[in-house]
């Protein structure tokens, strides 16, 4: 099987006959084909096939209302209490309920709330629990704030159905439900949009000894099974974000290989959400060891994501990447304000 990895690139020097990818501001006119235990070779975008062709460069759907045209960002608010970077922080409801205000004031398109940390080591919630931390909240935050569009992170239907219920307008799993296959039918039955993220084992053990025979390979058939899984459940490709899932079950060199491999997601046709704020690799690669203060490299990386065409950046530095996203439009000419 031949995998298509469009070249992106992104600004103004676009070749004649580059194509559009996937909606957003990146273009490309090479394509990188791939193939398991076989070298790779370089094609011009004209000679790419159908349908990978079509899958590469349509226009995703809106997500929620929200276009996808430029990068969207998905501002994290954790109630928990060991979420790896802001673990206990907002624990608090009222302290949650502000900051899920700071996080809208600061710029992001979605809010995406987890009861339940997924971090290395985590234990699993019982669902009462994780309904608890997250219902009330999603309710306090669509009556203070009825425009913001709220995700719910969770692998479990039943808490999944009741944040929908309290306003929550989309599902964020990062199991592909493979962990609930209720999950499915809830969203296929509420229509709203949901995330389908890669994942190896369980968080509790997951970065015991990750391995893989090609990471990016195996990354996006296990994808494409999941959303094959999705459309069976009755599930259209437009309503299905993807997602590689950084730092569930991969090493450092996987996090860095998925990353430089990004663009070759786009071929699944679905919208492409990327979530590397302050995870374990950028501490590694940047010697910092304290979570918080790894906005610096998240931002890096997260521009890394738009060049190759990304719709969704999953982000705890919301003011921070707002205004780094602000200044790589610009500077690639993308903001009709300045150019
Ligand atoms: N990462 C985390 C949680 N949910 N969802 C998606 N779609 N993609 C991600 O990369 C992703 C995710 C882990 O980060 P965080 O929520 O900050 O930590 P914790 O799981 O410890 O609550």
């Amino acid at each position: 099987m031949a995998y298509y990895r469009p070249i992106a690139w992104i600004g103004p020097d676009r070749p004649d006959g580059a194509l559009p990818l996937a909606g957003t501001p990146a273009w490309f006119d090479h394509v990188e084909v791939l193939y398991r235990g076989a070298p790779g070779k370089v094609i011009a975008a004209a000679d790419l096939p159908e349908p990978a062709r079509a899958r590469l460069t349509g226009v995703r759907a809106p997500l929620a209302g929200l276009t996808l045209d430029r990068a969207r960002i998905m501002g994290v608010l954790n109630v928990t209490p060991d979420s790896f970077s802001d673990g206990g922080w907002y624990h608090d409801p009222g302290k949650a309920a502000d900051r899920a205000g700071a996080i809208l004031a600061e710029g992001a398109d979605i809010l995406d709330i987890g009861g339940e940390s997924t971090r290395p080591g985590a234990a699993e919630v019982p669902v009462e629990e994780e309904m608890q931390r997250t219902v009330p909240l999603i309710g306090a935050i669509t009556a203070a704030h009825p425009a913001a569009v709220i995700s719910i992170d969770t692998r479990k239907a039943p808490v999944g159905a009741a944040a929908l219920e309290a306003g929550a307008a989309m599902l964020n799993d990062v199991a592909a439900f493979t962990f609930d296959p209720g999950m499915a039918d809830l969203a296929a039955r509420a229509a709203v949009p949901v995330c389908l993220m890669h994942a190896q084992g369980d968080p509790a053990t997951m970065q015991e000894d990750p391995r893989y025979d090609d990471v990016l390979l195996d990354v996006y058939d296990f994808l494409a099974d999941r959303v094959a899984a999705a459309e069976a459940a009755g599930i259209p490709r437009d309503r299905i974000l993807v997602d590689p899932g950084i730092g569930f079950g991969k090493t450092v060199a996987h996090n860095l290989a998925l990353i430089r491999g990004l663009s070759l997601f786009h071929g699944l046709g679905c919208a492409v959400l990327l979530g590397v704020s302050r995870k374990r690799f950028i501490g590694t690669v940047s010697g910092e060891e304290i979570a918080a203060n790894r906005g610096p490299g998240s931002v890096a990386v997260a521009l890394e994501g738009l060049r190759q065409g990304v719709h969704v950046l999953r982000v705890h530095d919301i003011a921070e990447t707002c205004q780094a996203v602000a200044l790589w439009r610009a500077v690639h000419g993308l903001d009709d304000r300045w150019s």
